[in-house]
């Protein structure tokens, strides 16, 4: 299996923008954040194995090998459960040649932040209940009549460390994990991050506007909250902001919208880069005006599992009545799969698992490998039912 790097080919990388204040140095935007990476490499067991993998990274970007850190090291990472921390717990439970990051054509990075949530906590767990979930996914996708993961290779890299001072430096840290993963080959044709709460798609945002060319990113955001907030309780970066801080740096067109604040409804009509879809409003002329907003663009697709209706999806901190079913996401995946250039990233977060119910921990799983598929793999099989 070879690899194809096609999603952001050299031609579209371009330095980080010197003026861009979000490319300042991580130890610039927190002094706190000091390189670890030398520091793991030398007590990783056996040294040095993995400098291959970790040369992806800019030194200065601190990614924990939760997977296979010791038992005495794993007090330093309180926000992870260590019950949770699974020897090679991998994506989909790959044998070793399926998750190498070197072939693998799509990358999981767990992201599990959690700083800002302001009702039901729990988005720490979320990339973990995820991993755990993908093992139980069936392999063989009839939709595609072909087991998508052979041809695909799912690399799941360490998760990344959240230990940071403020909400802004993890987004900073992300947001140069996320440039450097497309910047610096070999990169992966999709990106797979799992959260954690919302906040962290801002630096996903920020890190991709950095290396595709100005004007070719936008951003389609499943949600049930417009997100939109310039800040709330003290901070621009607290997950009610996330959409607002994308639409900075890019287009969003946000899909499964229920919950909007007086402040929001007021700045939608103002923000001319923003398309706002109401759930009720959500039909076929919405995913006409989809397909017209991706046609030939990098997309970034961040999905709020809130936007999904709660019967679904009730492991969710902010759960909103009357949303988005199953199918009408895959349609929406579709859809952005047969008009985009190109889906380098996909974010899928704020998932808080509930002890105990499996099914929203299995549907975030499976959504995020039939999703793989759809973006990755040949468009036009007639076969494919949804
Ligand atoms: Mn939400």
């Amino acid at each position: 299996m070879g690899h194809q790097s096609v999603c952001v080919g050299p031609d579209k990388r371009v330095p980080p923008k010197k003026t861009d204040p979000t490319s300042r140095s991580l130890q610039e935007a927190d002094p706190t954040i000091t390189s670890h990476r030398e520091t793991y490499l030398q007590k990783t067991d056996p040294p040095g194995e993995n400098d291959t993998f970790w040369a992806f990274f800019q030194p200065e970007i601190s990614l924990r090998p939760v997977l296979t850190v010791r038992k005495d090291q794993r007090r330093r990472y309180p926000m992870i459960p260590h019950e949770l921390c699974q020897p090679n717990l991998n994506f989909l439970g790959l044998p070793e040649e399926l998750a190498d990051p070197t072939t693998a054509r799509v990358w999981v990075l767990p992201v599990p932040y959690e700083a800002t949530t302001t009702y039901g906590a729990g988005t720490r767990n979320g990339p973990m209940a995820i991993l755990s979930a993908s093992r139980q996914v069936e392999l063989y996708d009839h939709r595609h009549g072909c087991e998508p993961a052979e041809s695909l290779g799912f690399a799941t890299l360490p998760p990344m460390d959240i230990t940071v001072s403020t909400p802004e430096a993890m987004i900073n840290r992300l947001a140069a994990a996320v440039e450097t993963v497309f910047f610096q080959p070999p990169s992966p044709e999709l990106l797979v991050v799992l959260g954690g709460e919302h906040s962290i798609s801002a630096g996903v945002a920020r890190g991709l506007a950095r290396v595709v060319d100005a004007g070719g990113l936008v951003c389609v955001q499943v949600d049930a909250h417009a997100d939109l907030r310039d800040e709330f309780e003290g901070s621009p970066f607290n997950h009610a902001c996330a959409a607002r801080r994308i639409a900075e740096v890019c287009p969003v067109f946000q899909i499964g919208i229920r919950n909007i604040s007086k402040e929001e409804a007021e700045f939608c009509p103002t923000a001319s880069n923003i398309q706002t879809f109401f759930r009720e409003q959500w039909g076929p002329s919405g995913v006409n005006a989809l397909r017209d907003f991706v046609s030939g663009k990098t997309v970034y697709l961040t999905i709020d599992l809130d936007g999904l209706d709660p019967s679904i999806m009730p492991a969710v901190g902010t759960p909103e009545p009357g949303g988005l079913l199953w199918h009408e996401l895959l349609e929406i995946i579709r859809t952005i799969a047969e008009a985009a250039a190109r889906i380098p990233v996909m974010d899928v977060v704020e998932l808080a698992p509930i002890p105990g119910m499996i099914a929203p921990d299995f549907l975030a799983a499976k959504l995020i490998y039939w999703a793989a598929a759809d973006l990755l793999l040949p468009r036009c099989d007639p076969d494919r039912r949804g």
